[in-house]
C-alpha cells in the first residue's frame, strides 16, 4: 500500500535526557542525584515500556462485576484484566507509596514521590487512584494509632511486597452529598469492641482494596454524637464481603480501568478510627493526602499532552512546514508549556511542605502554608490541565480525536481530576474555611513577598509581581469589606490568583537555591505573569450584581 503515512508521537522515558523532572532533582538535590539517577532512569523505562502497554490493555478491558456466581449465591467478584493486577504488583515493587514512609529522602521524600507518580500516572490506567487513598489512610492511622491492629494495617499499606501490600479505599461519598457530607446517612451501631455500619456509599473507588475508611453516625439514644470515621476490612479470610452488597459498577466518563461502585453496607463490622464525632476533621487527613495525588496526576497529564505534542511537532508537515516552525502552533504550545511549568514548581513546593511536616521539622508558618496551599493547588491544577489537554489534543487535529492514537483517553480522563477529592468551587471555599480560622493569609504574603525579593537581577520583574501580589491582596479585602455573599462569591478568583502567585514564588525559590536564575529563567517568569494578569478576573460582586445573577439564571424559569 502506497501512499503517506504519519509518524506518531512517540513516548520518551521522562528521566532521560534533558526532562523538567531530571533537571529538577539534578538541581534540587546534587549530591543525592547521581545515587539515584540510574534507578529513575530504569523507572522511567518501566513506564515506557512495561506499565505503558499494560495500561493500554486494562483501559481496553474494563472491570466486570460477577453479582452471582453458578449456583446462584451472591459474590459480587470483580472481574479485573491481568494488566491491571501486573500494574498493582509493580507499583508495590515500585514502592510508590512505600517510599514516602521510608522516608528515605528525610524531608524530600513527598518530592521524590510525587515526581515519579507525575511520571508514572499517565500509564497507569489510574491505578495511581487507590495508591492515593492507600497512602491516606496509612498517614491516618499513623496520625492517629488507634490501636496494635493499626500497626498490621499500616505495615501492609506501606509493604513493597506485592503478596502482602493492601490497598485501601476511602468511602465517603453517599447519595446525600459528595460536597457537603453532613448529611450522611450511615449508621454505626456499637457491637462489642467494634460498630455496625448500615448504609448506601455512591461512590466507592477501587472496589478491589482490602480496607477502607468510611464516615458513619453514631447515636447515642436519641442523640446524635455526629459523624466518625471507621476502618473496616472488606472482605474476610474467606475473601468473601464483610456483609456488603455491590449494587453495580459506575459507568463513568473516564478513569474506565478503575472499577467504582454502589455499595450497601448491611451490618459491615468495622473499627472506630479517633473521637467520636471527629469523623469529617480526621478523613481531611487523607483528603489532604489523595488532593496532593490528584495535582501529581494532573500535572503529569499535562506533561505527557505536552511532550507528545512538541514530538508530534517535529514529525507532522502541514502547508509546506513542520509544526514546530508554525508561529501559532509555537505560541499555542508555548503558553501551556508556561503554565505547566508554574504548576509543576507549585507541586514541588507542596511536595516539600508535606515532606517536612511529616517529619515534625517544619515552622508554623510552613504547617499554615501546606494547609492553604493544598487545596489551592489542586483546584488550579486540575482546572488548568483540563484546559491544556483540551488545547493539546487539538494540536494533533483529528488523530487527537481518535481511540486508538491513545490521546482521546487523556482528555476523557483528565475531566475527573476537578472533581474527584472536591469540585473546584468546594476548594475555593476550603481556602476561605482556612482564612476564616487562621484569620489572615500573612503568612502567605511573607513567603511570597520574601521570594520575589531574591530577583535581585530583575528589578522590573520584582516590582511587577509585588503589585500583582498587592492587587491581589486589595481583592480579598475589598471582598471582605463588601460582606459574606461577596466574599463566597470571591472565592474561586482569589483561589486561582493565590495558585497563581504561589507557583511563581515557589519557581522562584528553585530558581534561588539551584543558582539557575538565568535570562531564560526571567523570561519565562515575565511572560506567564503577564499572561496571568490578562486571565484573572479581580471584580469584586457587590450584593445587587449577585442578585442580579442569580435571578437572571434561575428566577426566569
Ligand atoms: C480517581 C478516579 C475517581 C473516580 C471518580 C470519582 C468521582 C468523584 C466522586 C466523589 O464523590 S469525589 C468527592 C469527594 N469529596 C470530597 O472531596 C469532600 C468535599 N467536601 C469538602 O471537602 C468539605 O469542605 C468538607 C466535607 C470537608 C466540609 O465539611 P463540613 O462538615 O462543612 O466541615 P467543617 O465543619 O467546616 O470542618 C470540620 C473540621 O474539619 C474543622 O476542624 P475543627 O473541628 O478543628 O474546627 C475543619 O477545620 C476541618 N477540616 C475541614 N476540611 C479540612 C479540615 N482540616 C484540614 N484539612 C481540610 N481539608
Amino acid at each position: 500500500m502506497g501512499g503517506f503515512f504519519q509518524e506518531g508521537p512517540q513516548l520518551t522515558n521522562p528521566f532521560a535526557g534533558r526532562t523538567l523532572y531530571k533537571d529538577y532533582l539534578q538541581k534540587t538535590a546534587p549530591d543525592t542525584f547521581p545515587k539515584i539517577q540510574t534507578e529513575l532512569i530504569e523507572f522511567g523505562e518501566r513506564i515506557v515500556s512495561k506499565y505503558h502497554p499494560l495500561s493500554v490493555l486494562a483501559e481496553t478491558n474494563h472491570p466486570k462485576q460477577i453479582r452471582y456466581e453458578a449456583w446462584g449465591k451472591r459474590i459480587d467478584h470483580i472481574e479485573m484484566h491481568p494488566a491491571w493486577d501486573q500494574m498493582q504488583s509493580m507499583v508495590a515493587e515500585d514502592g510508590i507509596v512505600a517510599c514516602a514512609y521510608e522516608r528515605k529522602f528525610a524531608e524530600y521524600s513527598r518530592v521524590y514521590q510525587m515526581i515519579r507518580i507525575a511520571a508514572l500516572h499517565p500509564s497507569s490506567a489510574f491505578v495511581i487512584c487507590p495508591l492515593s487513598m492507600t497512602d491516606g489512610a496509612a498517614r491516618v492511622l499513623e496520625l492517629l494509632k488507634p490501636g496494635p491492629f493499626a500497626e498490621d494495617y499500616f505495615k501492609k499499606l506501606i509493604s513493597r511486597d506485592p503478596k502482602r501490600m493492601w490497598t485501601a479505599g476511602q468511602w465517603m461519598t453517599e447519595r446525600s452529598g459528595g460536597s457537603d457530607v453532613s448529611g450522611t446517612e450511615t449508621m454505626a451501631e456499637k457491637d462489642g469492641e467494634y460498630y455496625k455500619l448500615y448504609g448506601t456509599k455512591w461512590f466507592t473507588s477501587a472496589i478491589t482494596a482490602q480496607l477502607a475508611m468510611a464516615l458513619g453516625r453514631i447515636r447515642d439514644g436519641d442523640k446524635d454524637l455526629g459523624l466518625s470515621l471507621f476502618c473496616l476490612e472488606i472482605r474476610n479470610a474467606e475473601n468473601r464481603l464483610n456483609n456488603i452488597q455491590m449494587n453495580r459498577l459506575k459507568d463513568k466518563l473516564g478513569t474506565k480501568a478503575m472499577p467504582t461502585a454502589e455499595l450497601e453496607l448491611q451490618g459491615s463490622q468495622a473499627r472506630l478510627i479517633g473521637e467520636v464525632g471527629k469523623g469529617v476533621k480526621n478523613i481531611s487527613s487523607i483528603l489532604n493526602i489523595t488532593r496532593i495525588y490528584n495535582s501529581a496526576c494532573a500535572v503529569g497529564t499535562l506533561n505527557r499532552g505536552l511532550m507528545l505534542a512538541k514530538d508530534y511537532g517535529h514529525k507532522r508537515k502541514a502547508f509546506g512546514r513542520y509544526l514546530k516552525d508554525h508561529p501559532l502552533h509555537v505560541r499555542t504550545l508555548y503558553n501551556i508549556e508556561l503554565r505547566h511549568e508554574a504548576q509543576f514548581h507549585l507541586l514541588m513546593r507542596v511536595a516539600h511542605l508535606m515532606g517536612k511536616t511529616e517529619l515534625n521539622q517544619s515552622s508554623a508558618e510552613e504547617n499554615y502554608l501546606l494547609r492553604l496551599l493544598t487545596p489551592v493547588l489542586k483546584l488550579w491544577t486540575a482546572k488548568e490541565s483540563v484546559r491544556g489537554i483540551s488545547e493539546l489534543v487539538e494540536s494533533f487535529g483529528g488523530a487527537g480525536y481518535i481511540e486508538d492514537t491513545e490521546i482521546p483517553r487523556l482528555y476523557r480522563d483528565v475531566q475527573v481530576f476537578s472533581i474527584w477529592e472536591g469540585t473546584t468551587n468546594i476548594l475555593s471555599l476550603d481556602v476561605l474555611r482556612v482564612l476564616r480560622k487562621e484569620g489572615t493569609l500573612d503568612p502567605f504574603w511573607g513567603w511570597y513577598n520574601e521570594s520575589v525579593n531574591k530577583l535581585t537581577g530583575a528589578p522590573q520583574l520584582k516590582s511587577d509581581l509585588l503589585s500583582q501580589g498587592e492587587q491581589l491582596m486589595n481583592f480579598l479585602s475589598s471582598a471582605m469589606a463588601e460582606g459574606q455573599e461577596a466574599l463566597t462569591a470571591s472565592a474561586r478568583n482569589l483561589a486561582m490568583g493565590l495558585g497563581q502567585l504561589a507557583s511563581l514564588a515557589s519557581w522562584i525559590d528553585y530558581a534561588h537555591t539551584s543558582k539557575s536564575m538565568d535570562d531564560v529563567f526571567y523570561r519565562k517568569v515575565s511572560d506567564i505573569l503577564a499572561y496571568f494578569e490578562r486571565n484573572l478576573d479581580l471584580k469584586v460582586l457587590g450584593e445587587d450584581e449577585i442578585h442580579h445573577q442569580r435571578a437572571l439564571l434561575f428566577d426566569t424559569l
